[in-house]
C-alpha cells in the first residue's frame, strides 16, 4: 500500500468515526432541560417543598412513683448497757474518793419506770462494776439491793460531777431506786449510774465446813 491509500483509509476511518458519534450522541430535543451537577442533586421540586408543619409537645409531668415499691429504712432497736460502779462510801459525803472501794456481790437490776417489771439484773464483780441491759430505749430505774447486815444508801447527787456521785435515792418511796432515766433511740451505753453504801458489814469469813462426826457404833456386849 502506498501512501495515497494509506492517506486514503485513514480519511475513511475517520469519516466513520465521526459518522458513528454522530449517531450515537444523546437526543436532545427542543424544550429538553439542561441541568447541571448540583441541580440533580437537590431537585428544584425538594426546594420547593411547603415548610414542614411545627408540631408542638405539650410536656406532662412524670407519672408519680408508687410508694410501695420504695423499700422504707427501719432501724434496729440497739441494746443499752448500763452501768457501773456501787462503792463503799466510807466517808459518808457521797462522792467517790481515793481510798473507796468498790464492792464485789452487790445485786444491782433494771426496772421500769413503774416498778412494776423487772427487766435485767446483775451482781458487781471484784472492782464494783456491774452491767445491766436494757433491750430498747424507753424509761427505766436501776435499783441496787442492800446486803444484809445493816448497811444504807449515802447521800444522793452530791458534788458537781454525775462521774463521782450516787444516784440512788436514800429514803422516800422511791428507796434504793434512781429517778426515772430515759433512754434515746441513740444511746448505746452509759455508765453514770452509780451508788454510794454506809455501814457495809465486813465480808463474812468463811468457816470450815463442819465435819460430820464419826458416828459411834454400839455393839451388843457378848457374855459369855
Ligand atoms: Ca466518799
Ligand atoms: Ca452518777
Amino acid at each position: 500500500m502506498d501512501v495515497y491509500d494509506r492517506i486514503l483509509s485513514l480519511g475513511c476511518l475517520l469519516g466513520l468515526v465521526a459518522v458513528l458519534g454522530w449517531a450515537i450522541r444523546p437526543q436532545l430535543t427542543s424544550g429538553t432541560t439542561v441541568q447541571s451537577r448540583a441541580s440533580r442533586e437537590v431537585p428544584a421540586a425538594v426546594s420547593q417543598m411547603p415548610a414542614l408543619a411545627t408540631h408542638h409537645v405539650a410536656a406532662t409531668s412524670s407519672p408519680a412513683l408508687s410508694p410501695a415499691r420504695i423499700a422504707t429504712a427501719t432501724r434496729t432497736p440497739t441494746p443499752i448497757n448500763v452501768g457501773n460502779f456501787v462503792w463503799n462510801d466510807l466517808d459518808g459525803d457521797g462522792l467517790q474518793d481515793v481510798g473507796e472501794p468498790g464492792l464485789n456481790g452487790i445485786t444491782v437490776q433494771l426496772w421500769n419506770a413503774a416498778k412494776t417489771q423487772l427487766i435485767d439484773s446483775a451482781v458487781t464483780n471484784a472492782n464494783g462494776n456491774y452491767t445491766v441491759v436494757a433491750p430498747v430505749p424507753g424509761n427505766y430505774r436501776v435499783r441496787v439491793v442492800l446486803p444484809l447486815g445493816g448497811a444504807t444508801f449515802t447521800l444522793k447527787d452530791q458534788g458537781s460531777s454525775d462521774l463521782l456521785d450516787s444516784d440512788i435515792n436514800p429514803s422516800g418511796a422511791d428507796l434504793g431506786f434512781t429517778d426515772i432515766y430515759i433512754f434515746g433511740s441513740n444511746l448505746i451505753s452509759i455508765t453514770t449510774i452509780d451508788a454510794g453504801l454506809l455501814n457495809v458489814p465486813a465480808t463474812p469469813t468463811m468457816t470450815a465446813t463442819p465435819v460430820v462426826g464419826a458416828r459411834k457404833i454400839y455393839l451388843p456386849l457378848l457374855v459369855k
